[in-house]
């Protein structure tokens, strides 16, 4: 074949290649090293005069340079189609997959669980189904205590198998306390979060349903001054920064001295636990000699730390089912 053919039929090849293997068969037609068409001609240009060789080896040479190129580009050219079919375009608009997220109060659990495991508190868990005497007597609140009234109630009809006691939802975390003193020696420091119910009027800072974590640290001189630094330590890494806090006095049948913490939002005072250092009859139940141990106690509220975290201004958001506000946490 003499050049002009060897084009005319390479650039027809070309035109029909579909696939990058076709152009692979192409270049070993025309460049392949023992037939190639471009090759043989190449090869056969020592025969030719002196001439025609100085016409035809540049133009044989240059057909060689122009056939390389187009087989390069196409070859190129398939590539990607083939890489194309396999990755993603990005020039095409997303699609957001929809992950879940961990709830805000959850989220505020676990921040809280952080610090203090980080203080050296141990974790404890509770039942929320309780007997009268851990929600109550143990805590030094006997039947027809006026104070039992600081609690409102949801009893359940059902007594407890062993005992026949009356049963109850627990009104707050505190029983945790007496069932881990029952069972524990001092030294130790716990906490327990868990969920309490209350019968009462629901509003924008009360719930019938939420959420406590309790405390405990018992050790041989534990005071309030210990209780004032560890929440001090807890207040400031929770809220990542100074807040302005409140002690004030009050009362709790199983702590004396009795206190209860708030915290100011918006110029508002908001409370946020009850404290103390738990009463020597509490300790007395549990077979503890309360001239060798002392110990504090509190119970926080997890909804309030979170409506001061994040600014929330209304408790019933956090059980309103309203998608819309869970999602501003993702
Ligand atoms: C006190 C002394 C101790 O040695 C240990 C614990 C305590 C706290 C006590 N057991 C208690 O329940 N106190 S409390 O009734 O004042 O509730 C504690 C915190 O729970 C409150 O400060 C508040 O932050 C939150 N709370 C109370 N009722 C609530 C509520 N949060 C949402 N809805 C309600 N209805």
């Amino acid at each position: 074949m003499d050049l002009e053919s060897v084009k005319r039929s390479f650039y027809k090849d070309v035109e029909r290649a579909n696939t990058g293997d076709d152009i692979e068969k192409i270049r070993i037609a025309y460049l392949g090293r023992e037939k190639g068409h471009i090759t043989l001609i190449l090869r056969s240009i020592k025969d030719l005069s002196l001439e025609e060789k100085r016409v035809m080896g540049p133009l044989a040479n240059e057909l060689r340079q122009e056939i390389e190129s187009i087989l390069r580009i196409r070859q190129g050219e398939f590539h990607s189609l083939s890489r194309e079919a396999t990755t993603i375009d990005i020039t095409m608009p997303g699609e957001k997959a929809s992950l879940g997220h961990i709830h805000p109060l959850t989220q505020v659990e676990n921040d809280i669980q952080g610090i203090f495991k980080s203080l050296n508190f141990a974790f404890i868990d509770g039942p929320e189904i309780e007997k009268e005497h851990y929600n109550f007597d143990a805590l030094n609140i006997p039947l027809h205590h006026p104070a039992r009234d600081m609690w409102d109630t949801f009893w359940l009809k059902t007594k407890s198998a062993n005992r026949n006691e009356r049963l109850l939802l627990r009104t707050h975390t505190s029983p945790v306390q007496i069932r881990y003193m029952e069972t524990h020696k001092p030294p130790f420091q716990i906490i327990s979060p868990g969920r309490v119910f209350r019968f009462e009027a629901i509003d924008a800072t009360h719930e019938i349903n939420f959420h406590q974590v309790e405390g405990l640290m018992m050790g041989k001189s534990v005071s309030v001054a210990n209780f004032k630094y560890v929440i001090g330590l807890f207040l400031k890494q929770f809220f990542g920064k100074e807040v302005e806090v409140r002690f004030r006095p009050s009362y709790f049948p199983f702590v004396e001295p009795g206190f209860e913490i708030d915290i100011k939002i918006k110029n508002k005072w908001l409370e946020v636990m009850g404290a103390g250092m738990v009463h020597r009859k509490v300790l007395e139940g549990v077979n503890y000699d309360p001239e060798i141990w002392q110990g504090f106690a509190f119970g926080l509220g997890l909804e309030r730390f979170a409506m001061i975290k994040y600014n929330i201004h209304d408790v019933r958001l956090f059980y309103s089912g309203d998608m819309r506000f869970i999602h501003q946490f993702n």
